[in-house]
C-alpha cells in the first residue's frame, strides 16, 4: 500500500499513526507529496487533490483520511480492530463523534491558516474570527468527547491528540491549552505514544 501525504499534514498523521497502531507500518510506503504542487499522480488518484490518499495493493484510491483509517483498521487482527474502531454500538459512534471532532477543527484550523496566508487587504477578519471561535468551541466540546470513548487508545483517541499537537505546531497564537489543564496533560501523555514519537511534522 502506499500512502500519499505531506509530512506536515494531520490528517495523513491520523492515518500514519493508525498504520502503526494496526501493525502495518512495513507494508505501508509514505509517498511523500505535497498537494499544493498539484502533482499529477496524486490528482489521478483523488480528483480533490487532497493528501492523504491511500492506494491499496490491489489499486483501489482511498480517501479521506477516516475512510483511510477505517480500511487500515480493517486489516489489522481481530483485537486491534475492536480497540481501534469497536465494530457496532454506543462505542464505535463515540470513537466516530471524537474523530469527527478532531477533524473539524482541523478543517477550520486549515482554513484559518490559508486565510492568514492571503495578501493584506484580502483576509476576511469576520470570518477568522468565527472560524477561532468555533475551533475554541470545539476544543470545549473534546473533555467529553474523550471522556465518552471506550478503552484509552483507538481512532477516538489518536484523532484528538493529533488535532491537539498540530494546533501546537501551527496556530500557536490561539493558546488552547491555557484554561485547560486536563486536556494539555492529558495529550503530553498521550503524545508518548510510540506511533505518535513516530510521526512529527517536521521541526
Ligand atoms: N477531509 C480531508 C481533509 C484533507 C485535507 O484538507 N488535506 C490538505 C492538507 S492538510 C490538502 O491536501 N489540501 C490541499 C487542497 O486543499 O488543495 C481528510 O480528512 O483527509
Amino acid at each position: 500500500m502506499q500512502l500519499l501525504a505531506s509530512l506536515t499534514s494531520p490528517y495523513a498523521r491520523k492515518c500514519r499513526a493508525v498504520a502503526l497502531e494496526c501493525g502495518l507500518d512495513d507494508q505501508l510506503e509514505l509517498v511523500v507529496t505535497n498537494p499544493w504542487d498539484d502533482p499529477a499522480a496524486l490528482n489521478a488518484a483523488n480528483s480533490l487533490g487532497k493528501v492523504p490518499c491511500l492506494i491499496t495493493d490491489d489499486g483501489q484510491a482511498l480517501y479521506d483520511s477516516p475512510v483511510i483509517c477505517e480500511y487500515l483498521v480493517a486489516q489489522a487482527d481481530d483485537a486491534t480492530q475492536q480497540r481501534l474502531l469497536p465494530a457496532n454500538g454506543d462505542a464505535r459512534w463515540a470513537v466516530l463523534r471524537a474523530q469527527a471532532l478532531a477533524d473539524g477543527i482541523l478543517d477550520l484550523g486549515v482554513a484559518h491558516l490559508l486565510e492568514n496566508r492571503r495578501p493584506d487587504g484580502e483576509r476576511s477578519p469576520d470570518a477568522m474570527a468565527r472560524w477561532q471561535r468555533q475551533m475554541l468551541a470545539g476544543l470545549d466540546a473534546m473533555p467529553d468527547a474523550l471522556k465518552a470513548l471506550p478503552g484509552d487508545a483507538n481512532l477516538g483517541h489518536l484523532a484528538c491528540a493529533v488535532t491537539l499537537l498540530w494546533l501546537d505546531f501551527r496556530h500557536r497564537p490561539l493558546g488552547w491549552r491555557a484554561g485547560r489543564d486536563n486536556l494539555a496533560a492529558w495529550v503530553d501523555a498521550f503524545a508518548q505514544r510510540g506511533s505518535l514519537q513516530a510521526t512529527p511534522p517536521p521541526a
